[in-house]
């Protein structure tokens, strides 16, 4: 089975706004339904799950309202150990599901990607697989990146198996617009502007 699960306990710290990032407002849409809209839309996922957490209660209550959806009420306490505590409950049920993390913040990665990189997935012999932004691409375009490691940097888009364990790791490499819009600030909402024609 695959199972989706978006990320969208974190604090928004940076959006510097009163609402909780996942429900920032970007074109009249949420920020969450994209990423929501964009994995029903995928061929490959089997269910979807959002990590909500103290810091997100609007986000829960929003999510609760919707059948498709499942919460994880993760505790809140950082993005490695939310992820910890979500391979621990997968764990219990199944050690050998296909788990794809994906943020709340990134609303133009396509079903058509996320797909892409399921079968590269399905393709490889290893427990886990990344994919990366060369940060060349970014800086084309102008886009700001926070962490940067070997010319690459994270997109938010992970798989790993329903495992508690430190995974190999498959690095898959896309240069793409959709991967490169991550909504941390207000200035990204712009950027983000730029390459949407809503
Ligand atoms: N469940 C859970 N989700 C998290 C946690 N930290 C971050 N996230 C989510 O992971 C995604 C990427 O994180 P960031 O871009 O750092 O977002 P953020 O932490 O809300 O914002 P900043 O406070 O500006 O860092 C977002 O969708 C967050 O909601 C956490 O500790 N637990
Ligand atoms: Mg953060």
């Amino acid at each position: 089975m695959v199972k989706a699960i978006i990320m969208a306990g974190g604090l928004g710290t940076r959006l510097k706004t009163d609402v909780e990032k996942p429900l920032f407002l970007f074109n009249d849409t949420y920020l969450i339904d994209y990423v929501i809209n964009n994995l029903k839309e995928s061929l490959l996922v089997n269910e979807i799950f959002v990590a909500t957490s103290p810091y997100t209660p609007k986000t829960e209550e929003y999510i609760k309202n919707n059948d498709f959806l499942t919460i994880i009420d993760t505790p809140g306490s950082g993005f490695v150990n939310d992820l910890s505590f979500i391979l621990d409950y997968f764990e219990k049920d199944n050690d050998s599901d296909t788990l794809l993390f994906i943020n709340a913040d990134l609303p133009l990665i396509s079903a058509n990607c996320i797909d892409y990189v399921l079968k590269k997935y399905e393709l490889s012999d290893k427990n886990s697989l990344s994919v990366y932004i060369p940060s060349k691409f970014l800086d084309d375009l102008k886009i700001d990146y926070e962490y940067e490691f070997n010319g690459l940097v994270p997109s938010g888009l992970n798989i790993l198996i329903s495992q508690n364990t430190i995974q190999d790791e498959e690095e898959l490499i896309i240069s793409k617009v959709e991967l490169a819009i991550n909504i941390n600030s207000l200035a990204d909402i712009s950027v983000a502007n730029k390459f949407t024609n809503f």
